[in-house]
């Protein structure tokens, strides 16, 4: 006889950012399935779902794909509001996309009012080495100023695909255990998060 459990596995709600191309949708489809789509079809907006055994407790990672294309960027707000945690996607073959993440960052921190949000910096296409135009240096020297973790990608070899779901859904619950923590229990009160200064001119 299955036992049914008493309560609802954590859902931990994760957002991929970054330009069009960079490979938000190859990663998220080589996490999700074990595959590696060649083809480009830019993304408008795709939402999935996976139950994983995280650190040995069952929990579901609910992943929004958005699109990278500069035509869908008025609705990135709404996509932006949803999110838990960001992986902030650019390719290391293209410096273009590596200056785009300072926008993703601003445009997250402003949505979210919130400067602790889970948030990786990832530097995908990582088996593209002999195309690098960013050098690991640089993009790690910007995740410390931002106080965040940088992780290198590829989503055709798999290298660090698993890793960074995972440490960014460690992030999740860390926060969200935090939050119980300031909330005395009072899970339901999130008006304790840390909030950015906001300066009214
Ligand atoms: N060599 C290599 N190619 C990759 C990698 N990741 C993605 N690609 C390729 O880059 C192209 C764009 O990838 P997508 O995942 O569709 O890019 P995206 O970020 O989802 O783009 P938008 O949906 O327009 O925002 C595709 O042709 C992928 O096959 C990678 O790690 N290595
Ligand atoms: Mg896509």
């Amino acid at each position: 006889m299955s036992k049914k459990p008493t309560t609802q596995p954590a859902l931990h709600k994760v957002i991929m950012v970054g330009s069009g191309g960079v490979g938000k949708s190859a990663l998220t489809l080589q996490f999700m399935y074990d595959e590696f789509v060649e083809d480009y079809e830019p993304t408008k907006a795709d939402s999935y779902r996976k139950k994983i055994l995280l650190d040995g407790e069952d929990v579901q990672i609910d992943i929004l794909d958005t699109a990278g294309q500069e035509d869908y960027a008025a609705i990135r707000d709404n996509y932006f509001r949803s999110g838990e945690g960001f992986l902030c996607i650019f390719s290391i073959t293209e410096d273009e996309s590596f200056q785009a993440t300072q926008e993703f960052r601003e445009q997250i921190l402003r949505v979210k009012n919130d400067e602790n949000i889970p948030f990786l910096l990832v530097g995908n296409k990582s088996d593209l080495e002999d195309r690098r135009k960013v050098s690991f240096q640089e993009a790690s020297d910007r995740a410390k100023q931002w106080g965040v973790p940088y992780v290198e990608t590829s989503a055709k070899t798999r290298e660090h695909v698993d890793k960074v779901f995972y440490d960014l859904m460690r992030e999740i619950r860390a926060r969200k255990m935090e939050e119980n923590k300031t909330n005395n229990g009072r899970g339901k009160d999130k008006s304790k998060k840390k909030k950015l200064k906001c300066t009214i001119l």
